[in-house]
């Protein structure tokens, strides 16, 4: 299997997809969880202000990292090739450190399907799960029955309540992305008009934090004029999203701008608009990978977008996976550990770990970017 890390001006290769171990046939409970409600999200992207899970064993900085680490990566689903960069670069790290990098997941985004690939990656005594969790909440009796079992937990990309995780590996700052996607629109229609977000599933962590921070950056007097009439869900699924899409331009034809905070739903929705008479009249932006947006952005659909780098997140999650599972930390606050080409991080409040800034992709850059 071939695996490579996305990066600046290298040609990457979303290869073939490692160890995806579907669980079909694994007849294990679907634990029907109560899901989260939007209003449920507070601004850290973490669902509840508790304390994380994080161990009260003493770290020991000096600790190596172990050989032979079992580590499963569990996206929100697999058949995403936002996911398939992100785990590859997981896989890359592993590589690098001797650990055995999986990547597991249902081909939907759902929690339940979640709950069953965590309760398999307990009896198979991984040394850590990675998880992008669809709902913050559903997941988490099942992680805690993982982390009973002495598996360590890191949430990347979308967050589950913190008692249900010993380490949150952030992309970007979910305030800066929220704001940051609503000034991007802003300037696109000058200011005016009626917009609407088209998001993942109503229950995603991730989306529904950067929502809430679009909603307080209109709250501003620069954006008067703009009004968001929908929030509509393609639910990371590109039949959904498109058609979705199409309603939104059904029950609003005077819409000036739509917003999908999901790689998934800014690619449905730049198909749908690029076929159709509102192709650069209505504009797009949001969350998305370049390769999936790149011809959209050349034939005049998609002016600017934004996304962190899928690759990074997934290699500093893997070995912050490595760090907390040879001991080198455990959560705290202030802990620090090295994450191989990108250097050290330092574990912030609530356990998390940020990764950067994410870029923003215009036709003048975006042939710089393979991922
Ligand atoms: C989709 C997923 C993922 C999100 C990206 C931007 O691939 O919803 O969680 O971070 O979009």
């Amino acid at each position: 299997m071939t695996m490579h890390t996305p990066s600046r001006r290298r040609r990457v290769g979303v290869g073939p997809r490692f160890g995806v171990a579907l669980a079909a046939g694994l007849a294990l409970l679907a634990t029907a969880c109560g899901g989260t409600t939007r209003s449920d999200v507070v601004a850290s992207q973490s669902a509840a202000p508790a304390a994380s899970g994080a161990a009260s064993a003493s770290a020991n900085p000096n600790a190596p990292l172990k050989q032979g680490l079992k580590i499963a990566f569990l996206p929100k689903q697999v058949n995403n090739p936002y996911f398939t960069v992100s785990d590859t670069g997981g896989a890359d790290a592993g590589k690098e450190f001797g650990a055995e990098v999986k990547e597991v997941g249902p081909s939907d985004a759902s929690a339940s399907s979640q709950v069953s690939y965590i309760n398999t990656l307990i009896q198979q005594k991984q040394d850590a799960i990675v998880i992008s969790a669809n709902d913050p909440n559903a997941v988490v009796p099942a992680l805690k029955q993982a982390m009973a079992a002495g598996i360590k937990v890191v949430s990347y990309d979308s967050d589950v309540a913190p008692e249900g995780r010993h380490l949150f590996i952030n992309q970007a700052s979910a305030e800066d992305l929220g704001r940051t996607q609503v000034q991007l629109l802003a300037e696109q229609i000058g200011h005016k008009g009626k917009i609407a977000v088209l998001s993942a599933t109503p229950n995603a962590t991730n989306q529904n934090t950067w929502i809430e921070f679009m909603k307080d950056e209109l709250k501003k007097p620069e954006y008067k004029d703009m009004e968001l009439v929908k929030i509509a869900y393609g639910n990371d699924d590109d039949q959904k999203s498109f058609t979705e899409t199409q309603g939104l331009l059904r029950s609003y034809p005077d819409l000036k701008g739509i917003i999908s905070p999901t790689t998934v739903g800014i690619a449905a929705a730049a198909r749908y608009l690029s076929d159709s008479p509102y192709k650069g009249k209505v504009k797009l932006t949001g969350l998305g990978t370049p390769n999936q947006l790149r011809k959209f952005v050349k034939d005049g659909t998609i002016e600017g977008f934004e996304l962190w780098s899928p690759g990074d997140l997934g290699y500093l999650a893997s070995y912050a996976a490595g760090a907390l599972a040879s001991g080198q930390i455990t959560g705290a606050e202030g802990e620090k550990f090295k994450a191989g080409r990108l250097g050290e991080y330092t574990i912030g409040a609530k356990g998390e770990v940020l990764l950067g800034k994410p870029t923003v992709f215009t036709k003048d850059n975006i042939d710089d970017f393979d991922f």
